[in-house]
């Protein structure tokens, strides 16, 4: 099973901006689409394969405005050749058709959700015909998703869309396990172990990623347990105690460091296109 097979590269996503972080707060995150650029080249070139991105509007704030959307896409895709991801979990605010449409931008991946999360002290909504609706426009437009789990019965949902619907695009099944979110799992490695156990037998590759002080730690778990890595300031923005992220390439650098260590160093672009079932 997947969960047991150890990859002999790791894919590293990175997920630069998210939707929650407020630029006045942050002033090094990524918002603007040439600062998106800049940032997937030399996240690139520190060992990163995939890009999970969430848009910015001039106002630095989270939109899903169609144009800004395929802007970023083709801003991505001019200074990179990473796998384009697009967030369909946008923010908490944002309504599902907007989030349906996101897939009009011909990303190459998309991340999906597999249930509502309480999210801090907002709810992430994720209604189960929403995910079903989402998952078959996916398969109808050729876009491969990634399955977000924030919690276990979102495992087992994945399980029954998978019975439902059949395979994904491509007919590979990535998911990413998302810990430590107020309202999700917490961020352990005894939880990873939990998710890993639960996974359907369809999963051919899983990443994972910690939100805040789990970052590193499930970091480690992931890479232990033989998975691929999901980094980014949407996920952390420390990068040691006392010392924020300045730049998304810093948290990509360590984890590329790292997988290298465990002697699983980065996957070339090729290969996670592989991996994941998209055309080469
Ligand atoms: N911003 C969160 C509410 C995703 O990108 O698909 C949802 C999120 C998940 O970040
Ligand atoms: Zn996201």
């Amino acid at each position: 099973p997947a969960s047991a097979s150890f990859a002999p590269n790791t894919l590293i996503t990175v997920a630069p901006t998210g939707a929650e972080t407020s630029r006045a707060d942050c002033p090094d995150l990524p918002t603007t689409l040439a600062e998106l650029a800049e940032t997937a080249r030399r996240c690139q070139d520190a060992g990163a394969a995939m890009i999970h991105i969430h848009v910015r509007d001039d106002q630095h704030l989270p939109t899903l405005d169609p144009g800004r959307l395929r802007d970023a896409v083709a801003a991505v895709r001019g200074a990179s050749n990473l796998i384009v991801q697009l967030s369909t979990g946008g923010s908490v605010h944002d309504p599902l058709d907007r989030r349906l449409a996101v897939l009009d931008a011909e990303p190459d991946s998309c991340s999906l959700t597999m249930g509502t999360t309480n999210f801090g002290d907002d709810v992430f909504v994720n209604p189960w015909p929403f995910v079903c609706e989402l998952y078959q426009r996916t398969q109808e437009r050729g876009v491969v998703p990634e399955f977000e789990l924030f919690d276990l019965g979102q495992v087992a949902a994945l399980g029954r869309l998978l019975e439902r619907y059949g395979l994904p695009f491509g007919g590979r099944v990535h998911v990413d396990f998302v810990l430590g979110v107020p309202g999700g799992m917490p961020g352990t490695a005894a939880a990873l172990a939990a998710g890993l156990a639960a996974l359907p037998e369809q999963v051919t590759s899983w990443s994972a990623t910690g939100i805040g002080r789990t970052h590193l730690p499930i970091l480690l778990a992931a890479l232990s347990h033989g998975g691929h890595l999901r980094v980014g300031m949407e996920d952390c923005l420390t990068f040691a105690k006392g010392r924020p992220v300045r730049h998304n390439a810093e948290l990509v650098g360590r984890a590329a460091e790292l997988a290298t260590l465990a002697q699983r160093p980065p996957m070339p672009v090729a290969q996670a296109r592989q991996l994941l079932g998209l055309p080469a």
